[in-house]
């Protein structure tokens, strides 16, 4: 039997304006927020909710993290946007915060996650033609099936989601798709000198949070290293503090030729991402080249800085590894029936359903929302579980408790 719940007339007219002004590209669940606070949103009912989404890991610090939001206030009363036709005084401080912060010589400045992962590979690109001397518009880079790394025409090329790339063609040539976490098929690919760098996710998001074996991403950068190809790590999603280190990457001290940060850059604020890499790599772009009207706008340069501080002084690193090892326990100790798989690391975390209806993650999602617990299926039969990293023992314990009592109400 399907899972249905009466919807009130209040929530059902923002769903109508949605449904009747707004381009059908998402399928949300049917509640409607209007306020955020720490692991907390409410919505227009007055109903509170835990976030297990975190706005896919762009909220980390918490929902309107005060420390945040204070930085953007004053700011926005300062001065928010310049161009980079100016130079402006908070600029340069960012670059020289955000560079020491992650151990790279320069950073170049983006607003959306995709635009990182597109400056990543055009600096690839022109670093193979400059650098390693691979012949005019023959660079390839290796990517893995299962990706995600945004929607832009360029990156969907080598999606190989159909609902990602179907009948959004012609595709741009020039990636070289091998299977994820599979070292013998990277290195195979890497025997081509025409490659010039590998993308990858240190965790696979999109794909339900798939964590390759350890020793993938060490191993990986070192068969890079010997090809002389650009290791770029896609951390939009994985980077700071949500898989329990600053970085994925740092689980198996791997340094990234090629840094990609969005997401939790602004906790929730804005779009902010950034690039960051050794001089070799970035000096290849020239003025003109390349940039971004908002990109590196004073009010994210204040955000950013504000949004990293509160990582650091909150431990939120810590925090993520303690309570993502406790999440698992909690919800490994239910045993379920019907949870086939848990999976994650810090709190960046999967259940798969295991179920004979193939619904059962979209109502399980349904039932957690009526019981004030909001997460989203992807792939059908997941459902991934990530939220802000400020929470505290005893609400993983309270959120374990409504994820039970919803599993208990699946219908069978
Ligand atoms: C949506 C997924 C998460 C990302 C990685 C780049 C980007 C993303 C590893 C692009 C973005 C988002 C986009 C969002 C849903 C979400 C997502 F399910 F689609 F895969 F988080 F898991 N690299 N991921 O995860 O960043 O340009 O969006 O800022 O609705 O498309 P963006």
């Amino acid at each position: 039997m399907q899972t249905t719940f009466a919807i009130s007339d209040t929530t059902q007219q923002y769903l109508n304006l949605e449904h009747e002004f707004g381009a059908h590209n998402y399928h949300p669940l049917p509640v409607v927020l209007e306020r955020g606070e720490g692991v907390f949103m409410w919505d227009v009912e007055g109903n509170r909710y835990y976030d297990f989404l975190s706005g896919y890991s762009a909220v980390n610090q918490g929902h309107c993290h005060p420390v945040i939001v204070d930085a953007l206030i004053e700011q926005a009363r300062k001065l928010t946007l310049t161009s980079r036709a100016f130079y402006n005084n908070l600029l340069g401080t960012y670059e020289a915060y955000i560079t020491d912060y992650f151990g790279f010589d320069k950073i170049l400045p983006m607003n959306t996650g995709v635009e990182a992962v597109e400056t990543g590979i055009k600096l690839a690109r022109r670093w193979g033609y400059e650098v390693k001397g691979v012949e005019a518009n023959k660079a390839q880079i290796i990517v893995c099936s299962e990706n995600f790394h945004g929607r832009t025409s360029a990156v969907i090329s080598f999606s190989t989601d159909p609902s990602s790339y179907k009948d959004f063609g012609p595709y741009m040539p020039g990636f070289t798709v091998i299977p994820y976490n599979d070292l013998n098929a990277l290195k195979e690919a890497l025997k081509d000198n025409n490659v010039v760098a590998f993308l990858v996710e240190p965790i696979q998001g999109e794909a339900g949070v798939v964590v390759p074996h350890e020793g993938y991403l060490s191993a990986a950068k070192s068969y890079c290293e010997a090809a002389n190809v650009l290791f770029i790590a896609d951390e939009i999603q994985t980077g700071l503090c949500r898989t329990g280190k600053l970085l994925a990457c740092d689980h198996e001290q791997v340094k990234p030729d090629i840094l990609l940060l969005g997401k939790a850059l602004s906790g929730g604020l804005l779009p902010v991402s950034a690039v960051l890499a050794s001089d070799e790599i970035m000096l290849t772009i020239k003025p003109g080249e390349h940039g971004s009207t908002y990109g590196g706008n004073p009010l994210a340069c204040a955000v950013a800085i504000a949004a990293l501080q509160v990582l650091k002084d909150e431990r939120l690193d810590e925090r993520a590894e303690e309570m993502g090892q406790l999440f698992r326990e909690r919800l490994a100790a239910l045993k379920s029936p019907y949870i086939k798989t848990i999976r994650g690391k810090g709190l960046l975390n999967a259940i798969v359903i295991d179920h004979p209806r193939p619904e059962a993650a979209w109502d399980l999602c349904l039932i957690m929302k009526e019981n004030g617990i909001l997460a989203k299926p992807t792939h059908g039969d997941k459902i991934r579980l990530a939220p802000p990293l400020v929470i505290t023992e005893e609400q993983i314990e309270e959120a374990v408790s409504l994820i039970e009592k919803s599993l208990n109400s699946l219908t069978a």
